[in-house]
């Protein structure tokens, strides 16, 4: 019996593996509904074309959005905007009133309550991002014993590589050396050996910095359950040390957690390589069964994908009225799908309820990370059904089939007829599907962009050393609904390729900017001359599409690859990152380790720090001196990229370029 039955009271299906709890469309207030306020609303909320025209359908049938609910949320709580309440125990909740000198009831400051809870966000992106790392490495061991037969080695290059890295010997058979790697990788989450294999990717002085500072993380799960007992009221109280430790957590996360994410993922479905696929909600189609893959795990949707393409579907979609199944990505699930399989990707993170709101979808899967948990009630607005998948992430109101490894398959194709059996129950006059998906070049993973320029990076240096190509900059991240959706992903990308800035870009960055049409290789027509010469002799576009959020970690990579060829730290690079439009916990992971690996980021949304002057200047100015890199808070694109090209320039200068 699951928890939800045992709690009762809700009307639950008689299916136990379809059990659902039923759950009310929510209406917007009629005010918002007033149709002359729409496209005023609709302005201020996005910018891309298609989202605009199913937000308007949206706002005028008054189906709530994560707008509305923000609106209703105004004014948010000064306290907690600024980092300065604390729930950590029974004694409080505690607030930092007046000035700062105040203390909560056990005494804590201003500048230990607000660096808790940053290490606490630091720890719960860490945690999602290796957790969603441990299961691909599962499914690789599962895979290598044969217990999960459909799942296969879908790169034997790299997993040949991988093992060569792990000290995993390469001679015995191929699922041998799988397994044999998948429970190295599975041990390092909680290694006493004191440090991680694909650390040791980072260049010489990097890591000799990182050792003399303690920095270097020495196990994944570890530094996250430390940080978590740092946490607890009386166990430390220098913010330094505590926001130390929001580094060396962080730093398991992209050079462990995240990076086995990555590489795991890449030995089971392939490493991605360059292709051509489609964005934004006109990837539906109205003569097709429409399924969205929702989430950041690829376990799950390869296997969907798999399902969507056996002839006894097509059939049962035929013989419900449809041409065939169309798949369509979303957020990172959709980011995996698109760089492998060329699956177009219909939004990010904004645009989830808006693929619903299409009318025109029969089903969304959900893995887990940046699901609204209120979709299913976005759902029952329509003739969708929402299916959960994993026992981490379950919704009310969601339909729950449990997957695993073992069964990803059975339960997927189950997923596929449930959606090909509700295509009847579609209401043509409800549907709206934009008519403008835009195309785009995708897939730079760095073995792909290493093939493209002759099997080395080299020619990338080059370029950057010589100067037609000043720097590179990784945009990634979120969307935010306090930020004008794509505004600041796609303003700050224009702004730095038009100062010969290559762009490389992860998650829902990636898909604004491909939306925008800047992963086209004509959009080496908005690039500054020489960037856009190098694009247009090489055929690619400005701005480079390279996954997902865990595949953060090849952007780390690339910095890594390139240091190592120039001979010096990652800091020394003329690079940077930014998270314009971020949201997640996970992000502040990704900011904090690429601060870590010394990449200095540009957020655009300021963090739950406004009530600690010192840890202020901890992050924007003092870390600078330990790991050489730091953060900018700086909420206008166009001012974040003239920091971003002065930082670059600087950069340069430095290396006597
Ligand atoms: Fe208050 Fe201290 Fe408890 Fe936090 S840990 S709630 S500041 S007593
Ligand atoms: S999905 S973590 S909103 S990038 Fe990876 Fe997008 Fe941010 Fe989720």
């Amino acid at each position: 019996m699951t928890i939800a039955r045992m709690a009762g009271g809700d009307e639950v299906s008689e299916d136990p593996e379809l059990e659902i709890i039923t759950v009310e469309c929510i209406r917007t207030p009629p005010e918002h509904m007033s149709p002359d306020k729409v496209p005023a609303k609709v302005e201020e909320r996005a910018m891309d074309p298609s989202v605009k025209e199913v937000l308007s359908k949206t706002m005028l049938e008054g189906v709530e959005t994560v707008w509305d609910r923000l609106e209703k949320q105004q004014p948010h709580c000064k306290f907690c905007e600024s980092g300065l309440s604390c729930q950590r125990c029974a004694m409080g909740p505690c607030r930092i009133m007046g000035e700062t000198k105040s203390r909560g009831v056990c005494g804590a400051t201003a500048d230990l309550i607000v660096s808790r809870n940053l290490l606490d966000q630091i720890s719960t992106g860490a945690a999602a991002h290796s957790d969603h790392g441990r299961e691909v490495a599962e499914t690789l061991l599962l895979a290598a014993r044969g217990e999960a037969p459909m799942y296969g080695i879908g790169d034997k290059d790299k997993l040949m590589t991988l093992a060569k890295e792990y000290g995993v010997g390469t001679d015995g058979p191929i699922e041998k050396v799988a397994e044999d790697l998948a429970l190295a990788m599975l041990e390092e989450y909680g290694t006493i050996k004191g440090e991680l294999a694909m650390a040791r990717r980072m260049p010489k002085g990097t890591i000799e910095m990182l050792e003399e500072l303690g920095l270097m993380p020495r196990s994944i799960d570890r530094e996250i359950v430390e940080a978590m007992h740092m946490v607890h009221m009386g166990v430390g109280a220098d913010y330094r040390n505590i926001l130390s430790q929001g580094v060396r957590a962080s730093l398991g996360d992209g050079w462990g957690g995240s990076m086995i994410g990555t590489e795991a993922s890449d030995i089971l479905f392939g490493t991605p390589q360059i292709r051509n696929s489609r964005v934004n909600l006109g990837v539906l189609k109205h003569d097709h069964v429409n399924i969205s893959l929702h989430g950041h795990n690829p376990v799950l949707s390869e296997m969907v994908v798999k399902a969507a393409e056996l002839p006894e579907m097509k059939q049962r979609a035929e013989a419900a009225g449809a041409k065939g199944i169309n798949l369509v990505g979303l957020c990172c699930t959709g980011n995996e799908l698109l760089m492998r399989k060329g699956v177009p990707q219909a939004g990010n993170h904004l645009s989830q309820e808006l693929v619903i709101t299409t009318g025109a979808l029969e089903v969304m899967i959900v893995d887990y990370q940046c699901i609204f948990p209120s979709l299913p009630n976005t759902a029952a607005c329509f003739h969708t059904k929402v299916i959960t998948t994993s026992p981490k992430a379950r919704i009310p109101g969601g339909h729950y089939l449990e997957v695993n490894p073992e069964n990803a398959f059975e339960q997927a194709k189950k997923m596929v007829a449930i959606a090909v059996d509700n295509y009847p129950n579609r209401v043509p006059e409800r549907v709206l599907i934009p008519n403008r998906p835009v195309d785009a070049v995708v897939g730079f993973s760095v073995e792909a962009l290493r093939a493209a320029l002759g099997g080395t990076l080299k020619p990338l240096l080059d370029l950057i050393l010589e100067g037609k190509i000043r720097g590179a900059v990784g945009i990634v991240g979120c969307n935010n609904p306090k930020i004008k959706q794509d505004y600041g992903h796609i303003t700050l990308a224009k702004e730095l390729i038009r100062r010969n800035i290559i762009i490389v870009e992860t998650g829902c960055a990636a898909i604004a900017c491909a939306e925008a049409g800047l992963m086209q290789p004509d959009a080496a027509d908005l690039a500054g001359k020489s960037l856009g010469n190098v694009c247009r002799s090489l055929g690619i576009p400005p701005v480079l599409h390279m996954g997902s959020c865990v595949d953060n970690t090849r952007i780390l990579v690339l910095a890594a690859e390139l240091a190592n060829l120039a001979g010096v730290r990652m800091d020394q690079l003329p690079v940077a990152g930014a998270a314009p439009e971020w949201y997640s916990p996970k992000a502040v992971s990704i900011g904090s380790y690429f601060v870590g690996s010394g990449i200095s980021v540009a957020l655009g949304v300021m963090p739950k720090i406004s009530g600690s002057p010192n840890v202020i200047k901890m992050l924007t100015e003092d870390l600078e001196k330990a790991v050489k890199a730091k953060f900018w808070v700086e909420p206008d694109p166009k001012k974040a990229a003239a920091i971003l090209f002065d930082h670059i320039e600087t950069k340069r200068a430095d290396l006597g370029l």
